[in-house]
């Protein structure tokens, strides 16, 4: 791990993304502070906030003055800057290429096209880059037939951020639970660094009163 100084601050709420990215910060053990974003009160939507983010959503990660979000391309800053050769391969090393590709896989391909089929979007899955639910579906068995992580024996940052869409999608039953990925979601939930994140998400929502 880095010995690098970080001042990371993470804009989160337990019922969103940011949660991911939580578990992400408890991954790669550095300090890091939660700044909590009152979603259902809208203030991912105030000025204050689209300053940071023109989009006006969570997760938004600050390391100093720089800004993150989309939560593909904070796993992959985390992973790169603060555990680089451990939660992400080096540059030099070929397993750079499969991290790459399912770590953008996510955002590219599985939301979208689980969104295409929960809203009966009508579109011609040839022109679209995510493709059909049941390519997207095959792929994500393809991506975990190695095991037990995307890259093997040698889990990664990329398994975050594939496992996190993985799990609440089917939490949402939007993605159907298959034997391999039901022990793949249960190997990631079973992390100290996931479990650690679940609790400090737990502590916010007492705190915030969220759970009724
Ligand atoms: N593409 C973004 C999605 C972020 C996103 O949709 N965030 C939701 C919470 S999970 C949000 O902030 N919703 C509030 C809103 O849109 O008003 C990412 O990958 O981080």
């Amino acid at each position: 791990m880095s010995t690098r100084t970080s001042s990371l601050i993470l804009y989160h709420h337990p019922f969103s993304r940011a949660a991911t990215v939580l578990w992400m910060l408890e991954e790669i053990g550095q300090p890091y502070e939660l700044r909590f974003v009152d979603l259902r009160a809208g203030e991912q939507r105030h000025p204050e906030f689209r300053k940071l983010n023109p989009m006006g959503k969570i997760p938004l990660l600050l390391d100093g003055d720089t800004i993150i979000t989309e939560v593909a391309a904070i796993g992959l800053y985390l992973a790169d800057r603060y555990a680089l050769g451990t939660l992400a391969p080096r540059p030099d090393e070929a397993a750079r290429g499969p991290y790459f590709r399912w770590s953008m896989f996510p955002s590219a391909v599985i939301e979208p096209a689980a969104m295409a089929k929960a809203s009966s979007w009508e579109y011609r899955v040839g022109q679209a880059g995510f493709g059909d639910f049941e390519s997207m579906s095959n792929s994500i068995e393809v991506a975990l037939e190695g095991g037990p992580w995307l890259l093997g024996d040698r889990f990664s940052m990329a398994d975050v951020i594939f496992g996190s869409t993985v799990r609440y999608l089917q939490r949402f039953k939007m993605l159907e639970a298959t034997p391999v990925t039901t022990s793949y979601v249960e190997r990631l939930s079973a992390r100290p660094a996931s479990l650690a994140a679940d609790a400090k998400n737990k502590e916010i929502i007492d705190a915030h009163g969220l759970a009724s």
